[in-house]
């Protein structure tokens, strides 16, 4: 269970943020630290014992797993679902055991001076974690990172292999995030003994594993355990609010450099906390906003430390993004301008690897949005890995962050229980995210039954928490509501809605399309005057469906929707709608179900990443869309990729 406390309100009516007690520094490799990747393959064996508890009744911990029984080769980072031939794993609910044995560099083993930590980027859903037999960690929620101290474990075992054994389980509940339940099937004239089956609300199937990379780290004994950083903005001077948490001693020194791209020195400081300024800053622009965009600075703190053995110093860089975000009535202004979110949904999902993190998929994905000329993605529905979001910095794609608060429908996961969890899933989230300026906003939800009476308090309890998290970015949830029945959307900054008409409402209708599109835009507006996205719309297509006149799962028809949704977002866009996100990118993998071929088709991309005949409309119309600033430069760029799309088509 993820166990921040609160250690002070700093200035709760302030624009101060909340004070956390831990950090969630992304490892580093630094003149100070040390990392390393247990990438590669893992032991595994799932537990198949009729309670799914044989493992903890044999203590599979204690000694090495291949000792207690039969085990498989397991890639890590990646899901256990896909990459073996057997059904039975593939749907497997309950614990399944990880484990990896390692030789740590003795030095990291014997000096007194070193902390070493091992880190788990996602073990979805449940986790609990040993190191050489004994209890280190426990998480809950499989889409943050958690860490544990591991140094005196390998001081009293030195030179010994180090054996690392995660136990995970994939089993959802109305209180887990996101919410589930087990269905026991009871009829033995139709089920056999001991049948259940794993309910969920949402539409994306429940991968598991360790889906993202497992780091060993080192920091000095005395080390950064946080950096937070807020950019604003007066005219044209940079100003980068930071502070810094030591843990380890209380009388220490700390340097603070912020560097440029070309390795220039422009703002220095000292102690915890200051501002830097940076005269005639660079700005963070959004992809395809600006000729440079995201610039990013490097913001260098060094920690000093006098020690009896000496002098002892950590360093670490984090990158500095200097942008602000405003919300008003009907804009979403990126550094004092307005921004139209022209983008898409994600998920993290792919052939085989499942929710894995892979490097080649995710240089691939990015590949493909700046081809699109989209700008920005919501990560529905649930965190993405840092890595993901490292490169949404340096390539200047803006994100919504979403918590994986999707499938929240029934009433008991609006109760007490289920909140406190939220609150706390939105701490880890923002204590990790916190500093990436290609986060824009918080998303809390995804369609959650907004309607039901406990929603209000829900929701007014959790945007407020998040914003005292972050005084500096709007929260939202993406509703399905009607606005009038919506309990939660009193408190959001921006609305944003998902509709699936001419789809799931009006199959086949294309000629509704438009009307309903702008009454729902006007029925929000008039009832709340905040800036609308479409966070979601689409069409399930099959590759190489072709029907003219159009038919629902063509190509035909997808582009067609798209086509007609755009006409009533032209309408309102220079008016109060901020930004349209196609569902989905990419096709992907959903439970079984008569509503699914194989998954959810309403991908642009196949799940292969190959384009549908719609990626090339939404390409042509996103290029334009950002022409639309009149940038010399991007007139240029446009102009070519016109060209291009002319020659491909003749
Ligand atoms: C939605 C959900 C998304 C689904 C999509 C669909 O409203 O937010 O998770 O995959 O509809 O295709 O049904």
């Amino acid at each position: 269970m993820a166990c921040w406390l609160w250690v002070a309100w700093v200035a709760a009516l302030g624009s101060r943020a909340l004070v956390l007690a831990g950090g969630m520094l992304y490892p580093q490799e630094t003149p100070s630290r040390e990392r390393k990747d247990l990438s590669g393959l893992w032991d595994f064996r799932a537990d198949f014992s009729e309670d799914r508890n044989q493992g903890f009744r044999e203590r599979w911990y204690q000694s090495p797993l291949r000792e207690t029984g039969p085990v498989l080769d397991m890639p890590v980072p990646a899901s256990f679902n896909d990459v073996g031939q057997d059904a039975k794993l593939q749907n497997f609910i309950g614990w399944v055991w990880y484990e990896r044995q390692v030789m740590v560099p003795q030095s990291w083993a014997r000096d007194p001076g070193t902390r070493v930590m091992l880190r788990i980027g996602s073990a979805h859903y449940y986790a609990i974690v040993w190191v050489n037999g004994v209890h280190v960690a426990e998480h809950e929620g499989g889409h943050l990172p958690f860490e544990a101290d591991i140094s005196r474990l390998l001081r009293s075992d030195a030179g010994e292999p180090c054996r690392v054994t995660v136990a995970i389980n994939n089993t959802l509940t109305p209180h887990t995030l996101p919410p589930g339940q087990i269905e026991y099937k009871t009829d033995r004239l139709r089920y056999p003994k001991n049948y259940f089956i794993q309910l969920t609300h949402f539409d994306f199937f429940n991968y598991a594993g360790l889906h993202r990379p497992v780091f060993l780290y080192t920091t000095p004994a005395s080390y950064i355990e946080d950096i937070s950083v807020t950019p604003e903005v007066a005219q044209s001077t940079g100003l980068v609010n930071y502070e810094i948490v030591v843990h380890g001693s209380e009388n220490f020194e700390l340097d603070v450099l912020l560097w440029d791209k070309e390795g220039r020195a422009v703002a220095k400081g000292t102690g915890a906390r200051g501002q830097l300024q940076v005269p005639d800053a660079q700005l963070w622009w959004p992809y395809l906003m600006h000729e440079q965009p995201a610039y990013l600075y490097s913001l260098e703190v060094t920690l000093v430390v006098q020690t009896g053995a000496g002098t002892v110093s950590d360093v670490y860089t984090l990158p500095v993004g200097i942008r602000t975000v405003t919300v008003t009535h009907n804009q979403f202004l990126i550094n004092g301008k307005p921004f139209y979110f022209h983008g898409v949904n994600k998920h993290e999902d792919s052939d085989i690897r499942g929710k894995g993190f892979d490097w080649a998929l995710l240089v691939k994905d990015f590949n493909l949005l700046r081809w699109l000329g989209a700008n920005s993605f919501r990560t529905s529905h649930y965190p993405y890995a840092e890595e993901v979001m490292q490169l949404c910095d340096r390539y200047g794609i803006v994100v919504i962050d979403e918590a994986p608060g999707v499938g929240i429908v029934q009433w008991e996961s609006f109760g007490n229980i289920s909140l406190n969890h939220h609150l706390e899933v939105m701490e880890e989230l923002v204590q990790r995210d916190k500093n990436h300026p290609s986060v824009v906003m918080w998303s809390v939800a995804n369609e959650p039954a907004s309607w039901l009476p406990p929603a209000a308090y829900y929701f007014k309890t959790l945007i407020a928490h998040t914003k005292a998290l972050d005084p500096t970015r709007p929260v939202t949830f993406v509703s399905n509501s009607r606005p009038e029945a919506d309990n939660g959307a009193p408190y959001v900054d921006v609305i944003c809605i998902n509709s699936y008409y001419s789809w799931y409402h009006d199959s086949g209708h294309l000629e509704v399309i438009q009307l309903q599109v702008s009454t729902t835009f006007e029925n929000w507006n008039q009832l709340y005057q905040k800036p609308i996205i479409q966070s979601e719309y689409g069409a399930d297509t099959i590759p190489g469906f072709h029907q003219d006149p159009p038919k629902m799962f063509s190509e035909e028809y997808q582009k067609v929707v798209l086509q007609q949704y755009h006409l009533a977002l032209d309408q309102k866009r220079k008016d109060y709608v901020i930004g349209e996100l196609i569902w989905n990118f990419a096709d992907f993998m959903t439970d079984q179900s008569v509503m699914r071929v194989m998954g959810n088709k309403k991908g642009i991309f196949t799940r292969q990443r190959q384009p549908k005949g719609s990626a090339f409309l939404l390409r042509e119309r996103y290029w334009r869309i950002a022409n639309e600033t009149r940038h010399p430069h991007l007139a240029m760029v446009t102009q070519c990729v016109e060209n291009q799309l002319f020659y491909s088509l003749n």
